[in-house]
């Protein structure tokens, strides 16, 4: 059998290149708390993104908990039940009450007609997840937002160098979270960052730092969710590499859609108009009309031995610990069960070759 495939690779840059700032860091012994590494990648970021603030940290969900804490909510968020389980524990370890709303099924992101029919006396933010990437309606969900004097917080795990209507997506909402873990477009191995106005920095800081102001001064309660050295050079490096890895990722999307394009039974989500995506999933709708259901093309694959996943199966509101929360009953999600239903992400990483697409899409096309 040939070598096993999985739904990603990560992306590594050459190690040569990563050896020379490996050295600066066993010259200088600075492995953590904000040292040079840490302090140029925030720099850089802080471009790229075109945000006021950026505060890296040691992964997403310690972004996303840090985020929903520095926003200083306490009640409901109106959220999606159609993302990573981190979205929901990240609300429910902040002491809020996740209330469900369906998705669109146009990009599966949360809807904003539910969102504003959701809300209640006790709704203080909206949560919402730029899912694979796509844009979340980020315009009606500011609009909602100001109605109702809530906060919004993306979920942009996702949405590392996504642009939309020629502006970064990260730029919008009160905080963006990022992951730079292992399975993103952008890796550092583990870690996370989180986009926001100037007016959060101080308190990000401290909260990712044990609430520290100085050798004396400890103003606040906070966690440790700090990024390393290690983490922020390699982060640097990734970041020279970036639109390669993008270009190279697009390739492949470009060939999954082209050679399926004339499969029944299987839907692609369509890359919205003005969007600059960073193809770091390739999701598809297995539909009823297929010869096999989702569960049988998974279970084909994997004994072919390709590794797809279903991201996002099974629903968070169906967990034990979220199925009683308003709005978890599936007869309120219509959209997001069915998807969660038909999903399937197929393998997509840079250097994915077009022979193993040309393998996948024909066992796909074995079971039409
Ligand atoms: N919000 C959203 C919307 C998210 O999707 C995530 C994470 C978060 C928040 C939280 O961010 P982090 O705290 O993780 O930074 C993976 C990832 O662990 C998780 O980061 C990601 N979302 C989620 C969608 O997928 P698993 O359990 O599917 O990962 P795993 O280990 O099965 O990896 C998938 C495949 O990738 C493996 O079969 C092989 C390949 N792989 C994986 C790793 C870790 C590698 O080739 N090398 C590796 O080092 O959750």
């Amino acid at each position: 059998m040939s070598d096993p495939i999985y739904v990603t690779r990560p992306y590594l840059p050459p190690l040569a290149e990563f050896l020379p700032m490996l050295e600066r860091i066993w010259e200088t012994r600075v492995l953590t708390n904000a040292g040079p590494f840490h302090v140029a990648l925030e720099e850089r970021l802080r471009t790229l993104f075109e945000a006021e603030n950026v505060t890296l940290t040691t992964n997403g969900m310690l972004a996303l908990t840090a985020a929903l804490d520095a926003a200083e909510i306490e009640g409901e968020v109106v959220t999606t039940p159609y993302s990573f389980v981190a979205t929901t524990h990240a609300v429910k370890m902040g002491r809020l009450t996740p209330r469900f709303v369906d998705v669109r099924a146009s990009d599966l992101n949360i809807d904003p007609q539910a969102i504003e029919a959701a809300i209640t006396p006790q709704t203080r933010a909206i949560v919402a997840v730029h899912v694979y990437g796509n844009p979340c309606a980020v315009e009606e969900i500011d609009a909602i937002a100001a109605r109702h004097g809530l906060k919004v917080i993306y979920d942009a795990a996702h949405a590392f160098g996504v642009r939309y209507k020629g502006r970064s997506l990260l730029s919008w909402g009160d905080f963006a979270t990022l992951s730079f873990h292992a399975t993103k477009a952008f890796n550092t191995f583990e870690g996370g960052a989180i986009v926001s106005r100037a007016a959060s920095r101080t308190s990000l800081d401290r909260l990712r730092n044990f609430g520290i102001q100085d050798e004396v001064r400890i103003p606040a309660v906070g966690t440790n969710a700090k990024m390393s050295e290690f983490n922020a050079a390699l982060g640097l490096l990734q970041l020279d590499h970036f639109e390669g890895v993008r270009a190279a990722r697009a390739a492949v999307d470009r060939r999954y859609r082209e050679m399926l394009e004339d499969v029944d039974g299987i839907d692609v989500l369509a890359i919205p108009d003005e969007v600059v995506p960073n193809h770091s999933y390739f999701p598809i709708l297995v539909r009823p009309g297929f010869g096999a259901s989702r569960d049988a093309v998974y279970e084909a694959l994997k004994a072919e031995n390709i590794y797809s996943r279903r991201y996002f199966y099974p629903l968070l509101s169906s967990l034990p610990m979220y199925q009683d929360m308003p709005g978890a009953d599936s007869a309120n999600l219509p959209v997001a069960t069915r998807a969660a239903e038909e999903i399937l992400c197929l393998p997509i990483f840079p250097d994915l070759a077009a022979e193993d697409q040309e393998r996948i899409v024909g066992i796909l096309r074995s079971l039409a």
